[in-house]
């Protein structure tokens, strides 16, 4: 089996690497900056947005991670451009080469200014809190478009917080492992039909259900609860009010990143 990953020398690229080796697999990995492959590992260097490259990167594949694109808030154009585009230009590469399998690296974010409950349901209506969250709410419907019109699977994974360790309060909640991600990864690559799964641990403060990552076989066994009380002694207990805490999207919904701040910041 030769799994197709992009963004491969990102965070979760990085960490699911050695965690999604197999004899008898290649991962072939993907990325605007140049890999060193390892041994059961492929290297190429190309951009996501570019469609003679990625159809060529398509060859001999089987399933295809999605993880390619930028991770937190950009301005609009570069968002369009690569974390959009560059989903459609995967997915219509992995159309015409006949992939059957996609997993699309979506984020919380697609629902970042939903209010935090006991637990948010699965396929919870998007909502998204910056236009990093839009572009994560296009990946989903584009996601869903590939599947009802040409029968892709396809899994969206909404990921929480993909880190060795949670770093802060808010990480107890929305912490996803490295080897959960990987278990994660596993279930959805063969994971049949269209799926919107959260992508988290089994955290004991966990806000987003697990009962749909469960329907597709992922079964989490890490629980960020084991760093509470270092976590809570270095930043103090959650304050359930603020918007860390209060909306899902946590820092992502603050006002600083409102597009006029954005744009200055980036100019
Ligand atoms: C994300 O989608 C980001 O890519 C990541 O950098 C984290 O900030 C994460 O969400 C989170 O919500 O913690």
């Amino acid at each position: 089996m030769r799994i197709l990953v992009t963004g491969a020398a990102g965070g979760i690229g990085t960490q699911l690497r050695p965690r999604m080796a197999r004899d008898g697999r290649v991962l072939r990995l993907l990325d605007v900056v140049p890999v060193e492959p390892g041994p059961g590992e492929e290297a190429i260097t190309a951009d996501i947005t570019d469609p003679e490259a990625m159809a060529g990167a398509m060859h001999g594949v089987d399933a295809v991670l999605h993880l390619g694109g930028h991770s937190t808030e950009q301005p609009w154009a570069d968002i369009l451009d690569v974390n959009i585009n560059g989903t459609y230009v995967v997915l219509e590469a992995a159309r015409q080469a006949g992939v059957q399998h996609v997993v699309l690296a979506s984020s919380n974010h697609a629902a970042g200014f939903h209010p935090r409950t006991a637990e948010a349901p699965d396929y919870l209506f998007p909502r998204p809190d910056t236009f990093y969250g839009v572009g994560k709410v296009a990946m989903e419907a584009l996601g869903s478009l590939y599947h009802d019109r040409y029968g892709l699977a396809v899994t969206c994974l909404r990921i929480g917080s993909c880190f060795p360790r949670p770093k802060e309060p808010r990480m107890l909640s929305t912490w996803l492992s490295p080897d959960d991600c990987a278990r994660l990864a596993e279930a959805s690559l063969v994971a049949e039909g269209f799926h919107v799964v959260w992508g988290v641990s089994a955290n004991t403060r966990r806000w987003w259900s697990l009962e749909e990552g469960r329907a597709i076989g992922f079964e989490p066994k890490d629980d960020a609860e084991v760093y509470a009380r270092e976590l809570i002694a270095q930043h103090g207990e959650p304050d359930p009010d603020a918007m860390a805490h209060a909306l899902l999207g946590g820092s992502f919904c603050r006002p600083e990143l409102d597009v006029d701040n954005l744009t200055t910041r980036k100019r």
